[in-house]
């Protein structure tokens, strides 16, 4: 099912309003780089609370990802992709089991229904049996500590810590889909940085370099813009530009899952 809608784009050269776009004409820009990021207005005031408390998301408080002051309740592959080789064995079993049965429900939520709808998308497959997580909620708490909520990072699936062990080898185009259910009262928005890390290497001396000093020198002269999606709007972005989110002075909501193109548009999370 095609259906257009007016989309907002970014590039690092400027914004354009009203761009007749349907979801996969979204998609394919950004994976081909002609845009950097598309905004839709996908709901409206009162379909928010269905698509945040869509019963198909797992209910467990599991022990999930926090990155304070973001939570994230289920095992993602971040943390798995940064794990200790003596942890690594137990948290790849854990994940895929976890995939697996979360991804039973999660399929029939309405946040996932539309890229199945709209994309064809399906999870992400790993061999015969093993899937990636479709998609997740996450809860920003209120934040006046940090200027951001979430740290200048990227997204890549197959950025793993050890290369030798991680088993996604190949460098996609990977696309970021967020969904705003309640935005923070200060209008938190997503910084982007027009730079890259080419890998798991240069992207960690970024992130020590912030953390240590709280700038990165390699971002200091770039062109940057920033998001500001507002409840009910659907951000795509190009996951591995360096991007932010800007610190929330009160909660804030999103249901957010990854995009990669292999034979068809996979889900992963
Ligand atoms: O706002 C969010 O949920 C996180 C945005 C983000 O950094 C991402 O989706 O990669």
């Amino acid at each position: 099912m095609r259906q257009t809608r007016e989309a907002t784009v970014y590039s690092f050269n400027g914004v354009e309003d009203g761009v007749p776009l349907d979801m996969p004409q979204a998609f394919e820009s950004i994976a081909c780089s002609e845009r950097v990021a598309v905004q839709f207005d996908l709901l409206n005031a009162q379909e928010l609370e269905h698509w945040w408390g869509d019963d198909g998301f797992p209910r467990t408080p599991e022990r999930g990802h926090n990155h304070a002051p973001l939570t994230i309740a289920s095992p993602t592959l971040g943390p798995l992709q940064r794990a200790s080789e003596e942890d690594y064995s137990a948290k790849l079993a854990s994940y895929f089991a976890y995939a697996k049965l979360a991804n039973r429900d999660l399929r029939r939520t309405r946040f996932v229904r539309l890229f199945i709808d709209e994309l064809g998308a399906e999870a992400y497959q790993i061999g015969e049996w093993g899937e990636l997580l479709m998609a997740t909620r996450r809860l920003f708490l209120e934040n006046r500590d940090t200027e951001y909520s979430f740290e200048p990072h990227v997204d890549a699936i197959n950025f793993g810590v050890n290369p030798g062990t991680w088993l996604i080898k190949k460098d996609y185009e990977q696309i970021s889909a967020l969904l705003t259910i309640s935005g923070a009262s200060n209008h938190a928005g997503i910084v982007f940085w027009d730079k890259r890390p080419k890998h798991r290497v240069e992207l960690n001396s970024w992130i020590k370099e912030y953390r240590e000093t709280g700038r990165i020198r390699a971002i200091e002269h770039v062109a940057t813009f920033t998001a500001t999606p507002s409840a009910g709007q659907l951000l795509l972005f190009s996951s591995r530009y360096l991007h932010a989110v800007e610190a929330c002075l009160s909660q804030r909501r999103t249901l957010g899952t990854f995009l990669v193109w292999e034979e068809g548009w996979r889900l992963c999370h």
